[in-house]
């Protein structure tokens, strides 16, 4: 076993100081060492049988201004999608109501924006303060904030906001040219500094080096404190997109970017985010096994399918794993 999996009480202590040389022996360790380790972690900081379900919406489809490699929603490439304009308050609610009545605990409105911009903040702000109101989480992902932005959206209730690196910062032109990786990080410290919980993750899958999985998680981890929720992404694959032909990957190394992300940040919540669709009930057990403790739920995420709810329902009934509920999740610092 490698040294550094040794000492679980030592690995149970929040660092921010992993050189991808260690985060590289951690993912690369023998799988059951590895596993063994994560899901040790796993229950000093959490309940190892319960899984907190969040639940998309986009609130503002295609059309955008970026080029994001993977994305169906960029005007910069072909892929069918019909645009929409901002969706109307009435509308948002109908959709919060329906995902708090099947369960979910969180609400994350979705716009396919570079940036928040000033003539959009104050319905933005509204929906906020209506999801709020129902008692959910709210979570919006709206693209680069400005200063003062996170703050306004602080103030409207806002709970969370989601932010993706997405990839390792050597891994990242192959994939984004139209805004840098530091401008992402300056985000996340603007929605830090307002007082708002930090999501942030990545997308694997999308034909990157090992080295590149393993430098978006020890980015994330060397994050202080550590972001609250860290939803790992598979790619969905998309017809039309510079990425769409990308092969899967191996449900192994899936796993390993797990329990990898499960180790490195002990106390987040780790989301077995996009990607599900493709993936069997028993590989998804697996990530539940190396440490993810958190899904999207519903039948489609922003713009492609996710499994049904009554598929969802039966795997948790399968594997013994309760839905969390609405007020068991503390909103604290991760670290
Ligand atoms: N436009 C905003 C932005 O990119 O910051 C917010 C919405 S964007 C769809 C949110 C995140 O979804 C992206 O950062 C990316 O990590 C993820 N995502 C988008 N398309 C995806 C796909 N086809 N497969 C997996 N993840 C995807
Ligand atoms: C995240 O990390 N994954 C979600 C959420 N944050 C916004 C988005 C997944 C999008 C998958 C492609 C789609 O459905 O459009
Ligand atoms: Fe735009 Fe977000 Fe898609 Fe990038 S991921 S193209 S910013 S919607």
């Amino acid at each position: 076993m490698t040294d550094l999996l040794q000492d679980l009480d030592q690995l149970a202590t929040p660092r921010t100081n992993w050189t991808r040389e260690e985060a590289g022996e951690v993912y690369r360790a023998p799988f059951n060492d590895l596993i063994f380790a994560a899901q040790s972690v796993h229950r000093k900081f959490h309940d190892p049988n319960a899984v907190q379900t969040s639940q998309l919406l986009s609130i503002k489809t295609g059309g955008c201004a970026e080029d994001c490699g993977y994305c169906n929603q960029s005007a910069h490439f072909d892929t069918g999608l019909q645009a929409s304009k901002l969706m109307p308050l009435n509308e948002v609610m109908q959709a919060a109501e329906k995902a708090k009545a099947g369960g979910a605990t969180r609400f994350c409105m979705g716009a396919a924006w570079r940036e928040l911009k000033p003539r959009d903040e104050d319905a933005i702000c509204e929906m906020i303060e209506g999801v709020k109101s129902l008692g959910m989480e709210t979570c919006v992902t709206l693209g680069m904030l400005e200063d003062g932005q996170a703050r306004k959206l602080r103030q409207a209730g806002l709970d969370y906001y989601n932010h993706n690196l997405d990839t390792a910062p050597e891994d990242y032109g192959r994939v984004i040219s139209t805004r840098t990786y530091q401008d992402r990080i300056d985000t996340l410290d603007r929605v830090r500094d307002a007082g708002i919980h930090v999501c942030t993750g990545g997308i694997v899958g999308m034909g990157e080096p090992e080295t590149a999985r393993i430098g978006l998680i020890a980015e994330l981890a060397n994050m202080s404190p550590h972001p609250e929720s860290v939803p790992i992404n598979h790619l969905v694959a998309v017809k039309g997109t510079p990425l769409g032909d990308s092969k899967p990957l191996d449900g192994i190394d899936f796993v390993r970017t797990i329990a990898t992300a499960r180790i490195l940040m002990p106390k987040s919540m780790v989301r077995l985010s996009a990607g599900r669709e493709g993936m069997s009930r028993e590989l998804q057990a697996l990530c539940f096994l190396a440490g993810a403790n958190s899904i999207f739920v519903g039948e489609e995420l922003l713009t492609t399918p996710n499994p049904e709810k009554h598929e969802d329902f039966d795997m948790f009934g399968a594997l013994g794993i309760e839905p969390m509920k609405l007020g068991s999740v503390e909103l604290s610092p991760a670290e």
